[in-house]
């Protein structure tokens, strides 16, 4: 999500050495602030960053322990909106109500979507409210969205005031004891006096605990100065930056907060409903700094992994039975976690390895398409029992018949199979463990690099 800022931090930092002269850290800054400004982050944001850094590392005594502590600190500070919320904050009482505010196109319709997926993956009971009664198709898309993701929907046929929707959701809300409630408005030009005044009422009669401005990441510092707007009118608590990951540079995440003073809250990278990361500061610097982001890694994966499950499959692949069945399950969780690229950059030290992975789209891969054909055409009992078909060439060629895959593509996918549950199976005991420790530990992951 950040390769290219990344980049550009980690080049500064491996230009000082542990001691140094004001010569280098001059030439670490130069280099800084031409990346950054290359990345599209405001002149300002990055003028004053690298004073503050400067400073600090000088007072310390310049060498890269100094500009790495400075660098962090600083770059949290910038990236923070004094008194802003940050991540997910729910409300003292239930429910939290949020509000969806944007241009026409911006994501508003899908982020809702994401954000109540986000929710729900985390036990909560969240209504999406259809308050966009200005474009025809808008409330049929919601409905679509809610319905994919399986979380309760909002809306009113015959409708036209979307004061009457929010006040009617809420009550609904209250009665039915919902967590969260989101509300999807209608996109506006930010010019458009009349649409602004009825978001107002929208808010009135909503009364908020968050009013989110999702603006696309690809209008650069456009979407700052609309942000700036909206916050100006309606007030805004958070922003979140969509089609993130269609903009090269990235920079507009880095200043934003600073800019306008509302923190950024989170940032789509795609167009399916888990494509939504949380934007917590001092987890963002940890990863613009090359030193990945442990903590959401492991709270998607606790999100979506339950953990009796996750013992269970532990305890097959021990004992070698891992089945098709369990293959299934495990691809739906990991579909659950979205981009595998994303994924990978917040384990330490792959920031810069997920640059040079082609992302895998598990939906339309024709390796597991395959795969889950020739699933389809197993019986369940094969499904459980890979064996079955191992050393049986009339279930093959059943099987290969069903998927309308050759006998040789079966063969190879049964025998990578075989390879994968043997491999998995080595490495589930104890001493696997440790195999797999000092493997990381040649791969050199971990920590800042020094
Ligand atoms: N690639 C990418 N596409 C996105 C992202 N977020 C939204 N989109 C796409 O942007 C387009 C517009 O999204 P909507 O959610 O309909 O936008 P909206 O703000 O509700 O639009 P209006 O209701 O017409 O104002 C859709 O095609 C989405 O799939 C994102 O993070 N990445
Ligand atoms: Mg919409």
């Amino acid at each position: 999500m950040f390769e290219t800022l990344s980049n550009s931090f980690t080049n500064a930092i491996k230009k000082i050495r542990f001691s140094d002269d004001e010569k280098a850290l001059k030439k670490a800054l130069a280099e800084l602030k031409k990346s950054l400004l290359k990345a599209d982050v405001h002149h300002k944001v990055v003028k004053e960053l690298l004073n503050r850094v400067e400073l600090d590392t000088k007072k310390e005594g310049i060498g890269r322990e100094s500009f790495l502590k400075a660098l962090q600190k600083n770059l949290t500070d910038i990236l923070t909106a004094p008194g802003g919320k940050s991540g997910f904050v729910y409300a003292s009482k239930p429910p939290t109500v949020v509000l969806m505010t944007g241009l026409q196109g911006s994501g508003k319709t899908t982020t809702s979507g994401k954000l109540a997926n986000y929710l729900k993956l985390r036990g909560k009971k969240t209504l999406l409210v259809a308050a966009d009664l200005q474009r025809l198709a808008a409330v049929e898309q919601l409905r679509q969205i809610a319905e994919q993701i399986e979380v309760d929907f909002f809306g009113e046929e015959g409708v036209g005031d979307p004061v009457r929707v929010v006040e009617d959701a809420l009550k609904l809300a209250k009665e039915k004891l919902y967590d969260v409630v989101i509300i999807d408005t209608a996109g506006r030009l930010a010019i458009d006096e009349e649409l602004m005044e009825q978001l107002k009422e929208v808010k009135k009669a909503a009364n908020p605990d968050e009013v989110f401005y999702v603006a696309d990441s690809l209008t650069g510092q456009d979407a700052v100065r609309s942000a700036d707007t909206f916050n100006k009118e309606v007030g805004l608590t958070g922003v979140i930056l969509t089609k993130y990951d269609g903009d090269a540079k990235g920079g507009v995440a880095l200043s934003l907060a600073h800019q306008i003073g509302v923190p950024l809250r989170f940032i789509g990278t795609g167009e399916k409903m888990p494509d939504l990361e949380v934007f917590i500061p001092e987890r963002i610097t940890n990863r613009l700094m090359g030193a990945g982001d442990i903590e959401s890694l492991a709270e998607k994966t606790a999100a979506v992994i339950d953990e009796k499950q996750a013992k269970k499959v532990a305890k097959k692949i021990a004992k070698g039975k891992f089945n098709f069945v369990d293959f299934l399950e495990q691809l739906e969780s990991i579909k659950k976690m979205g981009s595998l690229k994303n994924l990978i950059s917040m384990i330490p030290g792959m920031g810069n390895m997920a640059k040079a992975i082609k992302d895998l789209d598990l939906e339309n891969s024709q390796e597991i398409k395959k795969i889950k054909a020739m699933i389809n055409s197993m019986t369940p009992k094969e499904r459980k029992d890979p064996d079955l078909i191992l050393k049986n060439n009339s279930r093959k060629k059943r099987i290969a018949k069903g998927s309308g895959l050759t006998l040789q593509e079966v063969n190879k996918i049964l025998k990578q199979f075989n390879h994968a549950a043997k491999f998995a199976k080595k490495f589930a005991g104890k001493k696997g463990m440790q195999d797999m420790q000092n493997m990381m530990k040649q791969m050199g992951g971990g920590g800042f690099p020094r």
